[in-house]
């Protein structure tokens, strides 16, 4: 790593309890917080209208002597609900990662089994964000070739795929679809969401070897993954092209702080979104005249996509 000194704004790669670490043109190095733990020699925190609340991954900085003097304004920024810590208790904005251009969808053939109601989630956080989502399904070894078992994968996929998500078989094991990984990520900051196990860190290492992330085993009777990423982290590959690697969450549940509609992050929804009987104020959920229920009912929305949007929207009125 570079001294601290040497660099005078980049990129933020990780952010840790009292360090953050720092890419800038072909350079890594580490500065402190600028939230007054380095102020504790009598340094000024560098604190200052210009520094949101809480620093993220993808944050462009400028320093100062080290220290964090200003956060430029983001471009976007991708959330999640954090979980209320009490029951009962308020749901908070949980921002994962800022300035980035497109969002990989982690799903794992099997081990864990895919949860599609969760990839729904992924999707809409997406549209919400108004970013681009690819859909990576990981560990396709595990799932025999022309087996039943991979035709059931295949056409639950290509519901996906005619909404004109993007959609990548993989496997970190045999190196199968990771050339068009690759592509797909080119010249973009990508930020890989999925749940624990899936293979997210592994996909990162077989890419980048250098990145050497920890991987972890699935639970062999829970099929559950067991949380080993703990901290959000870039890995760049060029001035160009750089791969967020997230901890994989049990739930993800959708940060309404947008004005959007939720209909309107179900793409495939979208072109009834003001037809039903009323308009714009329509749920879409037991009013009459719903044409969105009406598209389920004719096959041209397919069910478990709209159980997904009744889920999140119940979810919203709770929030
Ligand atoms: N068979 C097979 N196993 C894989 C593949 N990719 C990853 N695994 C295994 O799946 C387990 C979980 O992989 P990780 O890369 O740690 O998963 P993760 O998504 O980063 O999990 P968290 O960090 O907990 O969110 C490990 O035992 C990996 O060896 C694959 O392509 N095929
Ligand atoms: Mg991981
Ligand atoms: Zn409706």
């Amino acid at each position: 790593m570079k001294s601290e000194l040497t660099i005078r704004e980049g990129t933020v790669l990780a952010v840790f309890q009292n360090l953050v670490c720092i890419y800038s043109n072909g350079q890594f190095g580490k500065c402190q917080r600028p939230d007054g733990k380095a102020a504790a020699n009598g340094k000024k925190s560098g604190k200052s209208e210009s520094i949101p609340a809480e620093l993220l991954v993808g944050d462009r900085v400028e320093l100062r002597n080290g220290i964090i003097s200003a956060v430029a304004p983001r471009r976007n920024h991708f959330s999640r609900r954090a979980a209320a810590t009490r029951p009962g208790g308020r749901t908070t904005e949980q921002k994962i990662a800022a300035n980035i251009d497109q969002v990989i969808a982690v799903l794992a053939a099997q081990n864990p089994a895919p949860k599609w109601n969760l990839l729904d989630r992924y999707l809409a956080a997406g549209e919400a964000a108004d970013l681009p989502v690819v859909i990576c399904m990981s560990k396709l070894d595990l799932v025999e070739e022309n087996s039943p078992a991979r035709q059931d994968l295949l056409a639950e996929l290509a519901v996906y795929q005619r909404m004109g998500y993007p959609v990548l078989l993989t496997s970190a094991a045999t190196a199968l679809g990771l050339a068009a990984l690759a592509g797909v990520m080119l010249g973009k900051t990508s930020l890989m969401i999925g749940k624990s196990g899936v293979g997210k860190s592994s996909l990162m290492n077989t890419l980048y070897p250098q990145a050497n992330r920890g991987v972890g085993e699935v639970g062999r009777e829970s099929g559950k993954g067991r949380h080993t990423t703990s901290n959000t982290w870039m890995q760049v590959m060029d001035d160009q092209t750089a791969l967020i690697d997230t901890p994989g969450t049990r739930e993800f549940g959708l940060w309404f702080g947008q004005e959007e509609d939720l209909a309107y992050t179900f793409r495939e929804m979208r072109p009834y979104l003001g037809t039903c009987r009323f308009g714009l104020d329509c749920r879409h959920d037991e009013e009459p005249g719903c044409a969105i229920r009406q598209a389920v009912i004719a096959g041209n929305i397919h069910p478990r996509r709209y159980q997904s949007y009744l889920r999140l929207l119940d979810e919203e009125a709770d929030q």
